[in-house]
């Protein structure tokens, strides 16, 4: 099948354009390119992308899907124990960066720079569409991260669902500065923009500014971004006056606070569409270009997904619009399951076959879902990135003087939540070494805003760490 969108009717646009921090190629150039990386990975079980935002990031993803070969995007800023865990588990083969943006360690595979190989044709070989197109990193609530095996189908399945929902058109001009190892970013905002054919402008970073300027020069149309973008966007009331002649803002990652729903509103113009999803998801449901907003509510069921709410002992509760439940989707675009973990992939599942994903909600008489929290603590979403406590909870635990380590996420204005640990340790730690600490082995987003020294952490009868009386 082709991804790319060759074989959907309106086809992309001939000019399309795909700019990247200001570096732009027309799709043929990209395409060209991308052949030369499919051309030098053919055969490779999978291979890992150093996911800068690049053309060169773009023209290896592409080289993979036009390849066949499963793409790992590799977050650039990842501490060493990060990376190695992601490379080793994915079996990546080679490591496709732009030229002397990657600085190799020990243990990687071999490095390939994107910009040395040559131009070429697209192979002919047809990829099924139960092929893995994108092998994606993200936290669960204990432990390294998993591998999220993602098909060509469900792409292609969650993509359309979009199109139609936001009617996108290649007459769209996409704008957004999301990172590009992500569903948010690479899925919707690299691979929508090809498959429908609408031109994009990526920001670099998503800066209120860099927004506006896209709005103003560059025709841009359709506007992505995480809640805390459009927070900040909010900050700048003259780049959000900008955007009065965009078509559609949208956001999703994260909740939408109901404050800057109400302002992005009167700044802009523009009632944002919000939707929600998941990695192993992608998007599931989603307001429409044609219908209602509601601030507070995540919309509808995309085109072919349906959706229920459990209760906690597993029985369905009813769609009043009050009553909470777990969030349970079947859908065309879920993913094919963790890699390297059958059990985890089973026990995402209930026994009738519906993907559960950890959410609360309510869903209305009308259909209209409404996101309430999520079932575990132990998930964080900060700046619309997903944080697994456990995943920091080790990495403070490798600290010579911690001695116990809880991670929680607590309210920030900015960020919807940050990352606060509450620890118990020797005198030679303080709150600044630790957060160093993990900065040297995570993520930049994954270290802790606040560290709190304890003397002991609440736990319950059984001696498990009751997180909800943290801090009180
Ligand atoms: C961060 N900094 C710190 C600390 N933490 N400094 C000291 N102590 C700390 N604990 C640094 C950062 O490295 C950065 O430095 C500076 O402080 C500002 O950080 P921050 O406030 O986090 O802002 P930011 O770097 O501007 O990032 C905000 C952001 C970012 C741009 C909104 O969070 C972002 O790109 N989020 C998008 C995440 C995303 O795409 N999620 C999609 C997954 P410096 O400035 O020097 O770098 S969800 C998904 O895919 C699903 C399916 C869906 O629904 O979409
Ligand atoms: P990730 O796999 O990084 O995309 O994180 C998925 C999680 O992000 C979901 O399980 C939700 O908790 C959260 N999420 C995504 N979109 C929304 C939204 N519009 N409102 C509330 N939560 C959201």
């Amino acid at each position: 099948m082709d991804l790319l969108g060759a074989d959907l009717p309106d086809g992309p646009r001939e000019d399309q354009e795909i700019r990247i921090d200001g570096r732009g190629l027309t799709r043929a150039g990209l395409l060209e390119r991308a052949a030369g990386v499919a051309a030098e990975i053919a055969g490779a079980d999978a291979v890992a992308v150093h996911a800068t935002a690049s053309l060169e990031t773009v023209a290896a993803v592409v080289g993979g899907l036009l390849a066949g070969v499963p793409v790992v995007p590799l977050p650039p800023d990842s501490g060493p124990d990060e990376r190695a865990h992601i490379l080793g588990d994915s079996g990546a083969a080679l490591l496709l960066a732009a030229r002397g943006a990657y600085e190799p360690g020990e243990g990687d595979p071999p490095l390939v720079p994107v910009d040395d190989l040559g131009r070429g044709d697209a192979p002919s070989t047809p990829v099924p569409g139960d092929a893995t197109a994108l092998i994606l990193y993200t936290s669960g609530t204990t432990g390294a991260p998993k591998g999220v095996l993602i098909t060509r189908a469900a792409i292609a399945a969650g993509l359309d669902a979009l199109a139609e929902a936001w009617q996108w058109t290649p007459d769209d001009v996409l704008v957004h500065g999301l990172p590009l190892f992500h569903v948010h970013g690479l899925v919707l905002g690299v691979l929508g923009a090809l498959r429908v054919g609408s031109p994009l402008v990526h920001t670099g970073r998503p800066k209120a500014a860099a927004y506006a300027a896209a709005a103003q020069d560059d025709g841009g149309s359709l506007f992505f971004g995480v809640p805390t973008v459009w927070s900040r966007v909010c900050a700048e009331p003259g780049a959000a006056r900008a955007l009065r002649g965009a078509r559609l803002l949208v956001s999703g990652s994260a909740p939408l606070p109901v404050p800057v729903f109400e302002r992005l509103a009167d700044l802009s113009g523009h009632r944002p569409v919000e939707r929600y999803g998941m990695t192993e998801t992608l998007i599931t449901v989603s307001a429409r270009a044609d219908g209602d907003r509601r601030p507070g509510y995540v919309g509808l069921p995309l085109p072919g997904v349906e959706t229920r709410l459990a209760g906690e002992d597993g029985a369905e509760v009813p769609s009043d619009g009050e009553t909470p439940g777990e969030l349970q989707v079947r859908a065309p675009m879920l993913f094919g399951g963790y890699l390297n973990r059958p059990e985890a992939t089973a026990a995402s599942y209930t026994a009738d076959g519906w993907f559960r994903t950890g959410d609360i909600a309510t869903i209305g008489p009308d259909g209209w879902h409404r996101i309430v929290g999520r079932a575990s603590t132990d998930l964080i979403k900060s700046g619309g990135y997903r944080i697994g406590a456990g995943e920091v909870e080790n990495a403070l635990l490798a600290h010579p003087a911690v001695r116990e380590a809880a991670v929680v996420g607590t309210p920030h204005p900015d960020l919807g939540e940050q990352v606060t640990a509450y620890v118990v340790a020797g005198p030679e730690a303080d709150e600044r070494t630790l957060i160093d600490f993990v900065a040297e082995r995570l993520s930049a987003h994954k270290r802790p805003r606040t560290v709190h020294l304890v003397d002991s952490l609440p736990r319950n009868a059984m001696g498990k760490v009751v997180k909800t009386r943290l801090g009180r």
